[in-house]
């Protein structure tokens, strides 16, 4: 592995110039810190959102120490959160507002970059209707700017089209926690995981994707609590595990009904709390009947006395918890699995005390901030539905409209590109989202945003969707501006500006800011710092489910976070959802749901007989967009692969390091083999973190689950063959160049 850098001295070696850094002066650019300032604040990367120390020397983040007070992570980080530091002074980083010419990106002036955006969205908008231009948002945003994006859109733009990034992450699981229990959030703090006597972890990497979650784990082992794992991969943690199910993508839901199948004909469930508690059971439990043991094993690949086992375990306990990430979720029917799960900690009475509950572990560093405040297409601030009369009549007082001026519902993100594509929606700004990397079929992708009039980026590097805009304006870094996201466990916390953005970058907010002045709607947006709009958000959100009135930054700092719902300032935050099981519903009572099967959006057949599935792996983060420029992480796995088990490769004559040519019903890439034994022999597995001929995203496809309109990520079919080796890394691996258009 390279040796990093640790010094100022020789980081300037490393990466030149750039480091150079002069503060942008002005607006919320104030903060200056003295040599060698540590600032308590928090990853920038994953949902876990661990508390580290950045060392600070001239307004360049050279460092970090541990953090041990924090109570979630006690000092631990993963390899991401030790390398994070290194992003600042990158050679990459946008240090001024481009605009497309014939030359390709020249850099301008910020009021240039600013006067032509807004000209082109309003001159879409005159002809074609507000509607007729879109807005991504991302969940790596602070709670702040995810608000701020929500505002935007309805009030600057007047759009009904505002969603973002987590569309493609958490919105099953939201999908199906709100009808159950009333709010999007995991029920549990995670400091019931290790008083759990099972633990059942269905579709979660946890070792990869939230390493801190790891030692939780250990810890219940370590007082005797049993592990139970469910994944088509022998993922690290399936090594110390007591129960492994290695499940057939897609079929997560069979294996759910049969568990509870089990636990209803063995008399295991829990009378009393479905009785007090509860409402549906009688259907769902009807339901059930047609999962027998035998089609269930059949179905699933899992053998018959592995399902009957986990189900005993689980119900048996007198504490036991549901963990579940995007292994359970992204499905075209990730809200039905979403929701056998929970059925199945309702008919255990698994829920609403100490050490019991499911919960979904939170993907992007502010997936559950992100998806509170209103930049999703459907959702106002506080988690209140758009559609909400009194939601709409809330929030349009606090921003000063009618209600009638708050657009109804848009379009999701997927929709959005496809809308784009057809040519009904015209214009799109984006920040902290990269689509041509993350989104399904990256063909229909690239097209979709070849078609666009006119394209706007916020981003601090030029991503690969960035490369396809007519303006990209240079946005801030996470320890660039102040504000607040909430952890997977549902803690508010406060993240440190500790340093102003370099050279002409400006933050996030202050860009959106000037971007609604542009289009005279300054007086909406008349904000000088983050504390105001927080300020304003917690108003927002008052009385909503997602309820921020009480929490203050000097709150979040004193307490080390705040657990949302927090209504007032005197009350102590809620760390545990639904204590004695009783649900956020207005009859306090938990929904079962029913959980109809529905086939995979692209099955396997004699054409395509192997299941794809796709996820991460431990050093690279999402798009790649950052990861895939920091040194000491790129090189853990510089390149992606494709995992075959031993058997299936030897079937196709397949040895490590074979180039092998991944074919689905979009297209095709190749990729070199990685042979393991940990994997299901009918499926192979890509990590999708990379651009152009390396996305498995070319591959997948755009089914959506219809409720939660997340794609299905986890399930596509695919054949394989030996290929040569791709002759050259710009015709085999790149798009070759990208479009030029006048603009
Ligand atoms: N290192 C790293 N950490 C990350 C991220 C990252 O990019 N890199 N991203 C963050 C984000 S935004 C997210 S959403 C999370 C994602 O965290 P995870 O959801 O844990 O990660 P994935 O790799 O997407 O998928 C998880 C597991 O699902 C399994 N799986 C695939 N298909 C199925 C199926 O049909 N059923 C079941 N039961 N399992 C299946 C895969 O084998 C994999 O082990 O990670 C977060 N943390
Ligand atoms: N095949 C497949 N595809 C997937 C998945 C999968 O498992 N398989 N997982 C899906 C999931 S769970 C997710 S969450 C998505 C993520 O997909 P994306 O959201 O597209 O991924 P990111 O890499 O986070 O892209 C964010 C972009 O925003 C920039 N950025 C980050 N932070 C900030 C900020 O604070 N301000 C500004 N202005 N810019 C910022 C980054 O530089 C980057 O270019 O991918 C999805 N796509
Ligand atoms: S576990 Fe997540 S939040 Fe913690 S250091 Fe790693 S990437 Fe950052
Ligand atoms: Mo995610």
């Amino acid at each position: 592995m390279a040796k990093l850098p640790q010094s100022i001295d020789a980081l300037i070696d490393t990466y030149g110039p750039h480091l150079n850094f002069t503060p942008a002066g002005g607006w919320l650019n104030e903060a200056q810190h003295a040599p060698d300032t540590l600032v308590k604040t928090h990853c920038c990367f994953c949902g876990q959102q661990c508390g580290i120390q950045l060392k600070v020397r001239d307004n360049t983040v050279i460092g970090f120490e541990p953090w041990e007070d924090f109570p979630f992570n006690h000092g631990m980080l993963c390899p991401k959160g030790v390398k994070r530091y290194l992003q600042g002074g990158h050679r990459d980083r946008l240090l001024d507002p481009l605009m497309r010419t014939d030359q390709g990106f020249e850099k301008t002036s910020w009021d240039t970059a600013l006067s032509f955006t807004a000209r082109r969205l309003r001159e879409l908008q005159d002809r074609h209707g507000k509607d007729a231009v879109a807005v991504y948002g991302g969940a790596s945003l602070t709670t702040e700017k995810a608000y701020l994006m929500g505002k935007f859109a309805r009030v600057a733009l007047g759009t009904r089209h505002i969603d973002y990034n987590g569309r493609l992450c958490m919105v099953s699981a939201g999908t199906a926690y709100k009808p159950a229990f009333g709010a999007d959030r995991s029920p549990i703090p995670w400091s019931d995981i290790p008083k759990a006597q099972v633990l059942l972890v269905v579709g979660a990497n946890v070792a990869e994707c939230a390493p801190i979650t790891t030692s939780y784990i250990w810890k219940c082992r370590d007082q005797g609590g049993k592990l139970i794992v469910v994944d088509p991969r022998m993922t690290p943690i399936t090594r110390n595990a007591d129960l492994y199910l290695p499940v057939r993508p897609g079929t997560d839901l069979v294996l759910l009904m049969g568990m509870l199948n089990v636990i209803l004909s063995e008399g295991l469930e829990d009378r009393a709390f479905i009785e007090a508690h509860t409402s549906g059971f009688d259907a769902v439990a009807a339901d059930v009947a047609a999962y027998d043991l035998r089609s269930v094993a059949e179905h699933t690949g899992v053998p018959p006395e592995a399902i009957e086992k986990a189900a005993r375990m689980f119900a048996g306990a007198d504490r036991a918890i549901a963990l579940h990430a995007r292994g359970l979720e992204h499905h075209s029917k990730g809200v039905e699995n979403c929701s056998a799960l929970i059925n199945l900690c309702l008919a255990t009475g698994h829920l609403g005390h100490e050490g019991s509950g499911c919960a979904m572990i939170t993907g992007q560093g502010n997936g559950q901030g992100g998806r509170e405040h209103g930049q999703k297409c459907d959702q106002l601030p506080g988690q209140r539905s758009i559609s909400d009369p009194e939601g709409r009549a809330h929030v349009a007082k606090v921003w000063g409209i009618a209600p009638e001026e708050i657009p109804q519902a848009g379009y999701s993100a997927v929709e959005i590109m496809e809308a784009i594509h057809r040519g009904e929606i015209k214009g799109l700004l984006s920040i902290c989202f990269n689509p041509l990397v993350s989104l399904p079929d990256a063909t229909f992708t690239r097209e979709a945003l070849e078609k666009l009039e006119f394209f706007g980026v916020i981003d601090f590097f030029l991503s690969e969707t960035a490369q396809h805009a007519d303006v990209v304006l240079a946005g801030s870094l996470q320890e660039e501006e102040e504000g607040v996201v909430c952890s997977a466990e549902g803690r508010v916390i406060h993240i440190q500006q500790a340093v102003t953005p370099p050279g002409n970058a400006r933050v996030d907010s202050r860009i959106i800011c000037d971007l609604a002045e542009h289009l005279g709607k300054k007086t909406f947006f008349p904000y000088t710092h983050p504390r105001e709009i927080f300020d304003e958000l917690r108003e927002a959100s008052r009385g909503g489910i997602a309820d921020y009135y009480g929490i203050t930054y000097e709150r979040i700092d004193r307490e080390q976070g705040v657990f949302w719902p927090c209504p007032s300032a005197d009350h102590p935050g809620t760390p545990r959802l639904f204590e004695g099981g009783v649900s956020m519903h207005p009859d306090g009572k938990c929904r079962f749901l029913q959980t109809p099967w529905r086939e995979s959006g692209d099955p396997v057949d004699a054409d395509f007989p192997i299941y794809l599935t796709t996820g991460r792996v431990v050093s690279q983060y999402l798009s790649g967009t950052q990861t895939r420029r920091i040194g000491g992480l790129v090189e853990q796995c510089p390149e992606p692969f494709v995992e075959i088990h031993p058997r299936l490769a030897g079937s196709l004559n397949i040895v490590p390091g074979d180039w092998i040519t991944v074919t689905t019903r979009r297209t095709e890439i190749t990729l070199q083999a990685s042979i393991v034994k940990t994997i299901r022999p009918d499926t192979v597995f890509i990590p999708y973190h990379w651009p152009g001929g390396r996305s498995a995203n070319r591959l997948t496809h755009r089914t959506l689950d219809p409720r939660s309109k997340i794609p299905e990520f986890k399930v596509s079919a695919c054949r394989l063959a030996k290929a040569a080796r791709p002759l050259s890394t710009s015709s085999a691996w790149g798009w070759g160049p990208t479009r030029t258009k006048e603009s």
